[in-house]
């Protein structure tokens, strides 16, 4: 029974949408702890091929770790929340399936951190990201620090982080910290992602994101290596024979 995230599965692609909306989606345990649990469900599902994380509400994504939750934490207890949250967020960038942000609103702080750890952001017009930690005394505890500067660049999130700016939408989607921008319903525009994504093979989609995840940690020539391995992989699957048979036979192909 979860309370404060509803968990759908609807054409292959598993829905997991924060609930708090009177919060604007801060995430305290009890969200993580459900969060946990449903990223679990949609990655053992054989039936879930592509994830989509929202907020509900239509005002934010996630405005951040839950503040009052924080405010009396020790630094021991801070630490475990910290790594509790980590913990989930690498289980969703390491997850061998797609997993896409549809962010309508704040997306800050913890909430942030979130989106940066799905493999493809999708924002509406209105929404505003940032990482406003400082303005409360702390850094961010998400991973924010590590995340952010490999998709946006050090400079750039140096600054975010220092002057607490909430990025707007477009000029997010031109530093690279989301992929697309909508006028409105992020959720649509993820659902005809997903949908493209679906007509592939999702063995090899698994594979190539865990090259790129685990090469770009490698230097290149070490990476190099290691998709040729990955690669090699993709010659054991059904999926390889179906694709280049059909290609060969001039048709479609029809992964399972
Ligand atoms: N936590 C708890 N409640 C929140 C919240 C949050 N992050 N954000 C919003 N709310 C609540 C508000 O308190 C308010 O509740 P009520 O007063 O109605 O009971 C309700 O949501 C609606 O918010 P507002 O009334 O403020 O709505 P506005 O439209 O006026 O403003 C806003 C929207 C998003 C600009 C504003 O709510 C805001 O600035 N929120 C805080 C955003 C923020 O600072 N986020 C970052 C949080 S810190 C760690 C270290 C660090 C972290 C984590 C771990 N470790 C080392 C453990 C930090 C993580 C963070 O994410």
């Amino acid at each position: 029974m979860l309370d404060t995230i509803i968990y759908d599965v609807k054409n292959n692609i598993g829905y997991i949408t924060i609930n708090r909306p009177k919060a604007l989606n801060a995430l305290n345990q009890v969200v993580l702890g459900e969060l946990s649990e449903v990223v679990d469900m949609a990655e053992k599902d054989p039936n879930v091929k592509v994830v989509i994380i929202t907020g509900a509400g239509g005002k934010a994504f996630v405005a951040g770790a839950d503040i009052a939750a924080m405010q009396m934490m020790t630094p021991s207890e801070a630490y475990d929340f910290a790594r509790m949250a980590q913990e989930i967020y690498n289980r969703i960038q390491y997850m061998p399936k797609i997993v896409i942000a549809a962010i309508d609103g704040f997306a800050l702080g913890g909430g942030c951190e979130l989106a940066m750890a799905c493999d493809i952001r999708v924002a509406s017009a209105k929404s505003k990201i940032g990482i406003p930690e400082v303005t409360l005394g702390v850094i961010p505890g998400f991973a924010g620090t590590q995340r952010l500067p490999r998709l946006v660049g050090l400079s750039r999130a140096k600054e975010m982080l220092a002057t607490a700016r909430k990025v707007p939408a477009d000029e997010a989607l031109s530093i690279g910290l989301v992929n697309h921008v909508v006028e409105e319903n992020p959720v649509a525009k993820a659902e005809e992602i997903a949908a493209d994504i679906c007509k592939n093979s999702i063995s090899a989609i698994a594979l190539g994101k865990r090259a790129m995840n685990e090469g770009i940690e490698m230097e290149l020539k070490k990476g190099i290596e290691h998709e040729a391995a990955l690669f090699a992989v993709t010659f054991s699957t059904e999926d390889q024979r179906e694709g280049m048979t059909a290609f060969l036979e001039k048709r479609p192909a029809n992964f399972k």
